[in-house]
């Protein structure tokens, strides 16, 4: 009877931490994920120093830049490193924007650069580079760390119950995910 009891409050504990584990993962996920209006009040525009701006804030996998400026005096052109530095738009150009409001998610963990192609804006500064780090997997500690307790619980009596109970918290959570676009 005791032992029953104790076997079914490992189980759920289990499962339960499982579960809330990757709630976890998908709030830090939600959380960390900001915008950034590029230039702050300013926005995007002629006289800025946009490496000053690019140096208050820490980018990582998932934020979106939102450059704002009148349409038609400005673009945004995502460049190369090189064509960062040249200002020379004839090459090295990946995608354009010009609708005055655009969004630009930053999808992976490397660097962006950007430039406008108007008339020497980009050689009067109006260039933007951040570098992207990765987001909830780079934290260390906390993530990496908590998954080995449970192991130790997958023991004798409660053994293959408790596998069927991670493997339907695990299936449940990666639903969860990606309903929640994490992917
Ligand atoms: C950015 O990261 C660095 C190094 O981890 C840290 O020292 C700094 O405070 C962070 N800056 C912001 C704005 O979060
Ligand atoms: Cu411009």
């Amino acid at each position: 009877m005791a032992s029953h009891l104790v076997v079914t409050s490992r189980l759920t504990a289990t499962s339960s931490f499982f579960f809330f584990f990757f709630l976890c993962l998908v709030a830090r996920h939600h959380l960390e994920a900001a915008e950034y209006t590029v230039g702050d009040a300013d926005g995007w525009d002629t006289g800025i120093n946009y490496l000053l701006w690019s140096n208050k804030y820490n980018f990582t996998v998932g934020d979106v830049l939102v450059f704002k400026y009148v349409q038609v005096q400005h673009n945004v052109y995502q460049v190369t490193e090189e064509t960062y530095r040249s200002c020379d738009s004839s090459t090295g150009v990946t995608r354009t924007y010009d609708s005055g409001d655009d969004r630009v998610t930053l999808g992976e963990a490397t660097s962006y650069w950007f430039i406008c192609t108007i008339n020497g804006h980009c050689q009067a500064g109006m260039r933007l580079a951040v570098s992207v780090a990765k987001s909830s997997s780079d934290g260390g500690g906390a993530t990496s760390a908590a998954p080995s307790p449970p192991e130790q619980d997958n023991g004798a009596a409660g053994g293959r119950m408790g596998w069927w109970w991670k493997a339907w918290m695990l299936c449940l959570s990666l639903c969860l995910l990606t309903w929640l676009n994490c992917f």
